[in-house]
């Protein structure tokens, strides 16, 4: 236990991240006139978009939707170019609202916390910084991102590597230089697909090396005109309410038919519609059982892979490409020019599932089947996604029990409406496992776990209560009713991230709230409205 020291500082908030959640939290607890720290590893505010400097990183959720929507000012004063803007431009973004709101100067940055401990004597929390020194706050707020902690495999002879090797969440600052270099890509998920077509345009040889093959859809990206900017400024308003009670936090929403209502030659002329249109949802709302119902979701599915086969010029890279998961069962992809990519000379693809990787030689990558010489080396290869980057600090609660061990096993991941966990009092968790966070529009989910998490604080200040905490039975309701959504859909039936499939010895479990992000706010709004129920305090 930490002895009350006079150099200790003591905050009323302590907030660990400072990407979109982090920031607004910040504001909100600021606003409020409490006394806020927020620690962030990385050397400047952003996030994902700080990290993720990748080729052809940009935004899947329109960016007229993917921003904040707290202000209108800011709403107002910010002008983005493309229906999805690329990753320096959402940064430009975040740095933009990041000074005009002054929050840089309760963030240290640089700093990473490697360390949390409940104090159930204070009944607060003593954090711990990787350079050893400690601070003390009565609420500790992960901000932490579901995508952070970056998942590189550990091939075999990986550091003898002589060339370059990077990985899509922790992007030089610096621009690589691919020029007519042999670059090899390991992963095909977003940031793969996106990354790809534009390193194959710049190296000599792409070698993309593939486990899972996927579905995407073409973006359709394009500059966006001052027409749909003011209409767009015009409506919020409106658009804002539907985002907020819709399913996945955009304005519009599926179709309440089947795909099975519907004859071969109609869904044919919505789906190719859906694909001349573009966008992340559009095909699949155009009936509410893709995703759900194995037969429904198939229409999808096969219309997709009777696109790559249109696409792709050689018959076996096609056939390589073909993806069989139940199409919607991971974060659908958009992309742009993914599978013309492979009708160029300089690109070709391993089927890593048939010829799996051996081992990394000091000239590149050795198969089951045969050798690549490299001078880069890409891993597009995702993240310990939702638990990891908890995990990656040291976080004990009450009786001094930590948070690994007690989600240790798949099916103890227990939390309260993914914001908080029992035995971990005065914790919340922005965008935690087992909340809709990344099955939607994260800006929305962001906004709303901010305003939850300020709106209770304010409350437990106001009724002077102290230890505010998860009960056991709350927790355990909340789970079950999150296992029990997604296996109502076949989101469980698929090995993703969602599963924690892509992390060697992860339990499986589904990590996240799939009922949506309106429900999962009226939810939230009920327990609040009710004394926070399902809570207990001093
Ligand atoms: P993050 O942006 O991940 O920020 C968390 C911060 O916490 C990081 O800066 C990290 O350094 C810091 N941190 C973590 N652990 C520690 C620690 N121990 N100590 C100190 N600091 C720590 N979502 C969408 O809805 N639409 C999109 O289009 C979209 N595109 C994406 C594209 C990419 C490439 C990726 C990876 C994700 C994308 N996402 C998207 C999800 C995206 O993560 C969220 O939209 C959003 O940016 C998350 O914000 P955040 O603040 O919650 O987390
Ligand atoms: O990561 P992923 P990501 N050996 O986990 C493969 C958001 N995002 O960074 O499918 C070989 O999806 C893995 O194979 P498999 C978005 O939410 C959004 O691409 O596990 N291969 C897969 O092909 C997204 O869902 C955007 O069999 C290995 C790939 O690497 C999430 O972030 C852009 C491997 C990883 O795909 C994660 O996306 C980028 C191994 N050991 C990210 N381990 C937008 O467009 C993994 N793979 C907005």
């Amino acid at each position: 236990m930490v002895e009350r020291q006079q150099n200790v500082p003591v905050f009323d908030a302590v907030v660990v991240g400072a990407g979109f959640s982090g920031l607004y939290m910040l504001q909100r607890l600021r606003e409020a006139g409490y006394s806020v720290r927020v620690y962030e590893a990385g050397e400047d505010v952003g996030g994902t978009w700080y990290w993720n400097r990748y080729p052809g990183a940009r935004c899947d959720i329109e960016s007229i939707y993917y921003n904040y929507t707290f202000s209108e000012e800011i709403l107002n004063e910010w002008t983005w170019s493309a229906r999805y803007a690329e990753q320096p431009e959402i940064l430009s973004y975040i740095n933009y609202v990041a000074d005009k709101l002054d929050l840089r100067r309760d963030i240290q940055f640089n700093t990473r916390i490697t360390a949390a401990r409940y104090n159930e004597q204070n009944c607060n929390w003593e954090i711990r910084m990787d350079d050893g020194s400690l601070v003390i706050a009565e609420y500790f707020i992960t901000a932490l991102g579901c995508l952070s902690a970056s998942n590189v495999p550990d091939l075999k002879g990986m550091d003898t590597f002589k060339g370059e090797m990077y990985h899509t969440g922790r992007w030089p600052h610096e621009e690589v230089d691919f020029n007519g270099k042999r670059v090899g890509v390991i992963g095909t998920g977003s940031s793969g697909i996106q990354a790809i077509p534009v390193i194959a345009k710049e190296a000599g040889q792409l070698t993309v090396f593939q486990r899972t093959p996927q579905y995407s859809c073409p973006a359709q990206n394009h500059p966006l005109d001052s027409e749909v900017i003011s209409q767009t400024r015009e409506n919020y308003g409106e658009l804002k309410q539907l985002m907020r009670y819709s399913m996945h936090g955009v304005p519009s929403g599926p179709r309440m038919r089947s795909a099975l209502e519907d004859s071969p030659e109609e869904r044919e002329r919505l789906y190719e519609k859906a694909w001349q249109e573009g966008g992340l949802f559009t095909l699949t709302y155009n009936y509410n059982d893709i995703g759900i119902l194995p037969e429904a979701t198939e229409t999808a599915a096969s219309f997709i892979r009777t696109k790559i086969k249109q696409v792709v010029q050689d018959h076996d890279t096609a056939q390589k490409l073909m993806p069989s998961y139940y199409y919607a069962t991971k974060r659908p992809i958009i992309d742009t020019d993914y599978f013309e990519t492979y009708n160029r000379d300089n690109v070709s693809l391993v089927d890593i599932k048939a010829d799996p990787i051996v081992e990394m030689t000091p000239n590149g990558l050795k198969t089951t089947n045969a050798e690549y010489d490299l001078d880069v080396l890409v891993f597009a290869t995702g993240f310990d996604a939702m638990t990891g980057p908890l995990f990656k600090i040291d976080i004990r609660g009450k009786n001094d029990v930590s948070l690994k061990q007690k989600w240790e096993d798949g099916a103890n991941l227990k939390t309260y409406l993914g914001l908080a966990t029992s035995g971990f009092p005065n914790m919340f968790m922005l965008t935690g496992p087992q909340s809709p966070s990344v099955l939607s529009n994260m800006m929305v989910s962001i906004e709303q776990h901010v305003d939850w998490v300020a709106d209770c604080i304010g409350y437990l200040r106001e009724h002077h209560l102290q230890a505010f905490e998860a009960t056991a039975e709350a927790e355990e309701f909340w789970s079950q009713q999150c296992a029990a959504i997604a296996d109502m859909s076949l989101l469980s039936k698929t090995d993703s991230w969602y599963m924690g499939a892509n992390i060697e010895g992860k339990p499986r479990g589904f990590l996240a709230f799939a009922g949506g992000v309106g429900l999962y706010r009226l939810i939230c709004d009920d327990v609040s409205a009710r004394g926070y129920e399902g809570f207990t305090s001093e």
